[in-house]
């Protein structure tokens, strides 16, 4: 990885830094992606599975797969890239980790200040009542309905057509619009709203870095573009950053 001195001094004194992530952060830990040859949507089809409708129409098949999803999620690993974000947070004084993933690896790996775009797969919640199940009690008790109301137990997930939740989708915009620097790591970059952080950043005079395996629609307007997989990349620009910083006069 070649990292271009201008690049780097950029990297070094950005004050506010914002990371947008995608399932291919988690890739690396055994988690699928959603799209390209062995992602999800190749074998499963999102419309029969990722939507309110589906949900409705066959709420056992929904939640069964949602449980299957809970129990890879739960014997996986953060790798070296949620852990060089850890180390980003304990170097930036302003840094938000925005993640489109619903795996919980930042907050395992111990990134604190994360803004979870799409949900998280370990909360659900009833669609009578509210009451909250974490995905524990789904698993280990009888699934679907809930012991307060009978209502359909939901995960806490964001399907196509739904809003993002309010609070989640503010601290994302506004960290955008304030950053230096946005590191964009492991994401197709195609679902909207998501998508359009990266922008939000250049619009307003920040850096973009990319770090993927693949071209996305980020690559055209990144100021840096890293093609290869996100630990080995990650942990490099994490050990230049330190480098660099350990020489410069205090
Ligand atoms: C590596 C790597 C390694 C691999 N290292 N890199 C036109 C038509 C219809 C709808 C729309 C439209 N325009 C916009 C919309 C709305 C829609 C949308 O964006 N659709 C587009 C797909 C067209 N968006 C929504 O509906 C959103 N809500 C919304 O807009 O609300 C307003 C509204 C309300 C009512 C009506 C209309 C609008 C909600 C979006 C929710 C997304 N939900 C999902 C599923 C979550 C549940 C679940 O997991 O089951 O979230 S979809 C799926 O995609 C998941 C992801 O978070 C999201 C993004 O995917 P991501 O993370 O980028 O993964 P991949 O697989 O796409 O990419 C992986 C990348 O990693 C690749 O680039 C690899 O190269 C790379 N990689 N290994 C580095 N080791
Ligand atoms: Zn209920």
């Amino acid at each position: 990885m070649i990292l271009e001195d201008d690049v780097l001094h950029s990297l070094c004194s950005a004050g506010n830094v914002v990371a947008l992530t995608g399932a291919g952060i988690s890739a690396e830990s055994g988690v699928p992606t959603f799209r390209g040859a062995d992602g999800l949507w190749s074998k499963l089809k999102p419309e029969e599975l990722a939507n309110f409708d589906a949900f409705l129409r066959n709420p056992e098949l929904v939640s069964e797969w949602y449980k299957h999803r809970r129990e890879v999620t739960r014997v996986v690993k953060p790798n070296a890239a949620h852990y060089a974000l850890v180390e980003m947070e304990k170097i930036y004084p302003h840094f938000t980790l925005i993640t489109q993933n619903i795996d919980n690896l930042h907050r395992r790996a111990g990134s604190v200040n994360v803004a979870e775009l799409h949900g998280n797969i370990e909360r659900n919640y009833c669609l009578g009542c509210g009451k909250r199940y974490d995905g524990k009690d789904l698993d280990d008790n009888s699934p679907f309905r809930c012991s307060k109301c009978g209502g359909l137990i939901r995960p806490d997930i964001v399907w196509f057509g739904e809003m993002l939740p309010l609070d989640q989708w503010e601290i994302a915009e506004k960290a955008s619009e304030n950053a230096d620097v946005m590191y964009v790591i492991g994401t197709s970059a195609v679902v909207y709203p998501a998508a359009q952080l990266p922008m939000a950043v250049k619009r307003n005079g920040g850096a973009v870095i990319e770090v993927n395996i693949e071209e996305t629609p980020v690559t055209e307007f990144a100021d840096a573009s890293f093609h290869g997989p996100a630990s080995e990349i990650l942990t490099q620009i994490v050990e230049k950053i330190k480098e660099k910083i350990s020489e410069e006069p205090k």
